[in-house]
């Protein structure tokens, strides 16, 4: 895949953004990702169970102008004219997820058949359009079956997640080509346990370290089921990296910076490849370390046959708490969040450095600006530029020999941000929440543009042009 990188030289096309290398490999995957919360709506439908995300948005105040999910972009009504825009865009892949209480409502015990179909016909409707299938198990919408157990802070999750992930893998692993255990454990530990600011809202360190610690335990043994029942799919978790850069030269601000990088990327990244927790976060916890039992450590541990990265900006670390995006002199885009791809460069080869990382995806990356509809256009050259500016980021990345496999917009479809509603578009398809029509964004122009020219590179260079 390097090789073939640098084979194909460095001929560059201009985007007015960023500089693209003209020709990745021809075997690199292009794809759009979603969620299944955010997008699929039916919420009370065809049987489906309620999950902490549900029960999360009915509590006042939580999510801005007290949006749900429970419409969304109704894809589970309209997922084969959604299939549809893919294959018009131009991409390979879809990275979608799975409802978990849509399959198995109470997150244990009975399947639900009409659940299971949905996937399985959206799953076909893939195959039938030439794309391949990359399939999440968990992005963060737990059943509030098992909530109500304690969640992800009680071991008993663990082995329903295995069985949820065993259930999955038999019915649709002869036809999905990646399957993700877990969509970020990060956030679901850090933001729904520790800040409270995510589902299901806890605000407990302890509680937190003890999720993350369930979540790669999980994802260890999700893998050894999956292998020892045959599963062939790729097999690989999709982590929220960062580089963690501090905000002065002062030795407070590098302390910090550490300490953050070892809470954010080492904590993740040591056990899945290194088999060990860093001792310098576990020190740093004390009492709030997580609970690890005998063999905890060599089960997460598990061969990974790709790495999924969320990469939206950069993290900057100040020991007294004193930093403020504004400082740092970058763009931002409407989540007030730093535009700095040359970060993503970084990571990807930090990653490359310090571990025996697989083939490395970027299985999301994206931005939400202030879009525009007017005569059935949207012009976000904001977008636009984010997302060339990251592909190149990618391209520089590997052709410094990062094993780069493949690069996801986040997202299809503008949809449910979280906590903030509908308010952030994230979309390079534009939806009318309204009448739930769709329009390609000029950045989603743009993209299709962008994989033609990667699709008829390699013919160019070899006619010698
Ligand atoms: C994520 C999230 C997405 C968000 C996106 C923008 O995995 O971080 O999967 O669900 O919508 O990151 O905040």
């Amino acid at each position: 895949m390097r090789a073939g990188f640098h084979g194909l030289g460095l001929r560059r096309i201009g985007t007015g953004a960023a500089t693209l290398p003209q020709a990745f490999p021809p075997d690199f995957v292009w794809g759009v990702a979603t969620s299944a919360y955010q997008i699929e709506g039916a919420a009370d439908q065809d049987g489906r169970g309620p999950s902490i995300w549900d029960r999360f948005c009915q509590q006042p105040g939580a999510i801005a102008d007290g949006d749900d999910g429970r419409v969304a972009c109704d894809h589970y009504h309209r997922w084969a004219q959604d299939l549809d825009l893919m294959v018009d865009l131009g991409v390979a892949a879809y990275r979608f997820s799975v409802s978990w209480s849509r399959v198995q409502p109470a997150g244990a015990g009975a399947w639900n058949a009409a659940g299971m179909d949905f996937y399985e016909r959206m799953v076909d409707g893939l195959l039938a359009r030439g794309l391949k299938a990359a399939m999440t198990l968990n992005h963060w919408d737990l059943p509030q079956a098992l909530q109500d157990r304690g969640g992800w802070t009680e071991r008993d999750t663990v082995h329903r997640f295995v069985d949820y992930a065993q259930g999955m893998a038999a019915r649709l692993g002869d036809r999905v080509a990646w399957i993700t255990t877990h969509n970020e454990p990060w956030v679901m530990a850090t933001l729904g346990h520790e800040t409270g600011h995510f589902a299901p809202g806890q605000r407990s360190r302890a509680a937190a370290m003890q999720v993350a610690h369930h979540l790669l335990l999980s994802h260890g043994l999700a893998l050894q089921a999956l292998r020892a029942q045959g599963c062939r799919s790729a097999l690989g978790i999709v982590l929220n990296l960062s580089p963690v850069e501090p905000a002065t030269d002062s030795a407070a601000d590098a302390a910090q910076a550490r300490l953050d990088d070892g809470r954010l990327v080492r904590w993740y990244m040591d056990p899945l490849f290194s088999g060990c927790y860093p001792q310098d976060v576990l020190d740093w916890l004390g009492a709030d370390a997580p609970h690890v039992a005998a063999d905890d450590m060599d089960s997460m541990r598990q061969p990974l046959d790709f790495l999924g990265i969320n990469y939206y900006s950069r993290s900057v670390a100040s020991a007294d708490g004193s930093w403020n995006v504004a400082q740092g002199g970058l763009p931002l885009s409407a989540m007030g969040w730093e535009i700095y791809p040359q970060g993503l460069t970084t990571l990807l080869l930090r990653l490359a450095r310090d571990y025996a990382v697989p083939p490395m995806v970027v299985t999301e990356n994206g931005g939400a600006f202030p879009d525009q509809l007017q005569g059935g256009r949207v012009h976000d050259v904001d977008r636009t530029q984010y997302i060339a500016s990251h592909i190149a980021a990618v391209g520089e990345a590997l052709r410094l020999g990062a094993p780069m496999a493949g690069y996801m917009v986040w997202s299809l479809l503008d949809n449910f941000e979280w906590t903030s509603g509908y308010a952030k578009r994230f979309g390079i398809v534009h939806v009318d929440y309204a009448t739930q029509q769709r329009t390609l964004k000029d950045s989603a122009l743009w993209y299709r543009a962008f994989l033609k020219t990667q699709r008829e590179a390699p013919a160019a260079i070899a006619r010698g042009n």
